[in-house]
């Protein structure tokens, strides 16, 4: 409904009211034009330019309203991203990512954040909040885009760096043994948890369907070649390059957590898709149930009525 002031004869300033517009028929979803928003600073070749585009993909296939997309990151190379997206995001603080999401998400139920970013961000200086942010079971898709490196600091060894590898910070070769991101998830209690590749679109973009479709914490662990800094990491996981890239068996049980971490085991390339799902109440869900236990209890009353009972506690 719209107001608006008109002058009329004889009197001072009438109101017209205009009807409620009848209800538009379905919105139009975004095109790929319409959500992006930078050229992306990325090295040419970089795998990370392929996620942005399936992300892309994803916003148009599920039509999701331009006001919904969320999308967050630590800092990277690969934690730009938000930079590229036309619609609300946030590049925040190394590591801190899924912090600040898992806020959005339990503040904002009718958002599905995506978090992106990399390796290191991840497991490195992110590792923690991982941890708390799979076990709560928040609402959320988290897809790190494992190179293997750090790329924005120009190549010093990262968490899931292979033994051996020669980096700034390791010029004899790293001695540390890598985290398995799979494992990780898996034992920390992510309730969806799938492997794929930059350069098999697809099936990023399967992944991220059946992320979103997730109720709960869902992590994708996408390679993405960090062609600067360790060029030709994942040729065994391309067939392009002769090697192979082998999807989790039809027989597999994605219920099974045993079987999961079996899969999560195997040496590289391994295989990829989804390796474990689970159903269980996110944070979100268990919230929702506590706050609508608290507003049974003061119904009927405004909000600041409630607060001011609360004051009176306080006394
Ligand atoms: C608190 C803090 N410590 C360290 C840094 C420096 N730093 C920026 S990005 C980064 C690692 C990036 O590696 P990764 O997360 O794997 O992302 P990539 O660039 O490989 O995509 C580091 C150590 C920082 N920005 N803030
Ligand atoms: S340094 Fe590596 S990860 Fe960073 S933009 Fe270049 S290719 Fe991509
Ligand atoms: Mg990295």
């Amino acid at each position: 409904m719209s107001v608006s002031t008109v002058e009329s004869p004889g009197s001072k300033t009438a109101i017209a009211v205009t009807p409620p517009a009848p209800a538009t028929s379905e919105r139009k979803g975004l095109t790929k034009k319409e959500i992006a928003a930078d050229h992306p600073t990325w090295c040419p070749g970089c795998g990370d330019f392929s996620v942005l585009a399936l992300y892309f993909k994803l916003i148009e296939k599920r039509k999701l309203e331009h006001e919904k997309i969320t999308t967050v990151a630590g800092i990277g190379c690969s934690s730009r991203f938000p930079y590229f997206v036309q619609a609300h995001g946030v590049h925040y603080i190394h590591g801190r990512a899924l912090a600040l999401a898992s806020g959005i998400s339990l503040s904002r139920p009718d958002l599905h954040p995506f978090v992106f970013g990399g390796d290191g961000d991840a497991f490195s200086i992110g590792g923690n909040h991982f941890t708390h942010t799979a076990r709560k079971n928040i609402n959320l898709t988290y897809v790190v885009m494992d190179n293997w490196v750090y790329g924005l600091t120009k190549k010093q060894t990262s968490p899931t760096s292979p033994l051996g590898f020669k980096s700034k910070t390791d010029g004899w070769g790293a001695v540390d043994y890598p985290i398995n991101p799979m494992k990780q998830a898996i034992a920390a209690g992510a309730t969806f948890v799938a492997r794929t590749t930059h350069t098999n679109p697809k099936h990023v973009l399967d992944m991220m369907e059946a992320a979103i479709d997730h109720d709960g914490f869902s992590f994708i662990e996408c390679l993405s070649e960090c062609v600067e800094f360790y060029e030709g990491a994942f040729d065994a996981s391309n067939p392009r390059k002769g090697g192979e890239f082998i999807t989790v068996p039809s027989d597999h049980d994605v219920r099974d957590e045993m079987a999961a971490y079996k899969l999560a085991d195997m040496p590289f390339p391994g295989y990829f898709g989804i390796f474990y799902q689970a159903s269980k109440p996110s944070k979100n869900t268990k919230e929702a149930e506590i706050i609508a236990n608290a507003r049974e209890k003061v119904k009927g009353l405004e909000d600041w009525q409630i607060l001011q009972k609360t004051f009176d506690r306080l006394k």
